[in-house]
């Protein structure tokens, strides 16, 4: 659920990146966060270790205009995918109101793939929530990979529910901004859905 700020009249939205390690996640980050205009975003902060894997996770925030009449801010995070730091990515997760599945295009990660959708899907439910009830857009990334798994086949393997994907080459920037302005687009319109399920259950 967004955090809202009623004093400060400010709605506070969480997007989530989660996905295998190196499948491109901090790189998505990055990349958004030098494309968003500078007095929109704030400070970038990642926190990784010596190879550049992530440690905790990657974050910075975003000021998009106004929701019914609250200041819009977007909270961006990543996950670590290393799979030892799994009690991270639950934590990461607490309170995501969108998510972002970065899968990996090589053609040695299609287990990866599938093993942190699996992990996802457990994590949430540890918190009490349901993949099919959080918007979520799948990004095949790193399309420009030799070999490259098809389109078709990841989306065969991993999107059952049928959700928005779309491709990318996140290194070259190619495809980011178009992936959060999907996932932003389906988690505001199921915000919208739920303020006024509530307005009609008080009136
Ligand atoms: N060829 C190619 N490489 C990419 C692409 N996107 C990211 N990479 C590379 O993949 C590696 C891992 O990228 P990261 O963004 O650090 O991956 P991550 O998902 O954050 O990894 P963890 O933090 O360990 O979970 C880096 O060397 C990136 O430059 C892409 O679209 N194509
Ligand atoms: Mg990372």
């Amino acid at each position: 659920m967004p955090t809202i700020n009623a004093s400060a009249r400010r709605i506070r939205v969480k997007i989530v990146y989660y996905g295998a390690g190196l499948s491109g996640k901090t790189t998505n980050l990055e990349k958004l966060h030098l494309h968003y205009p500078s007095d929109n975003r704030g400070d970038m902060v990642v926190l990784d270790t010596e190879s550049e894997r992530t440690l905790f996770f990657d974050y910075f925030p975003a000021h998009l205009g106004k929701l019914g009449g609250l200041t819009l801010q977007v909270d961006f995070f990543t996950v670590p995918g290393q799979s030892f730091y799994n009690t991270t990515r639950t934590s990461v997760l607490r309170g995501v109101d969108g998510i972002v599945f970065v899968a990996d295009s090589s053609p040695d990660r299609e287990v990866a793939n599938e093993m942190s959708l699996d992990n996802l899907g457990v994590n949430l439910e540890t918190l009490g929530r349901r993949l099919d009830d959080i918007p979520l857009v799948f990004q095949w990334n790193k399309r420009d990979v030799p070999g490259a798994i098809a389109t078709s086949v990841l989306s065969k393997q991993l999107n059952r529910r049928g959700a928005p994907e779309i491709e990318a080459v996140a290194v070259k920037g190619t495809g980011v901004w178009e992936t959060q302005k999907l996932i932003l687009g389906h988690t505001i319109e199921a915000l919208k859905r739920q303020f006024a399920q509530k307005r009609g259950a008080v009136t």
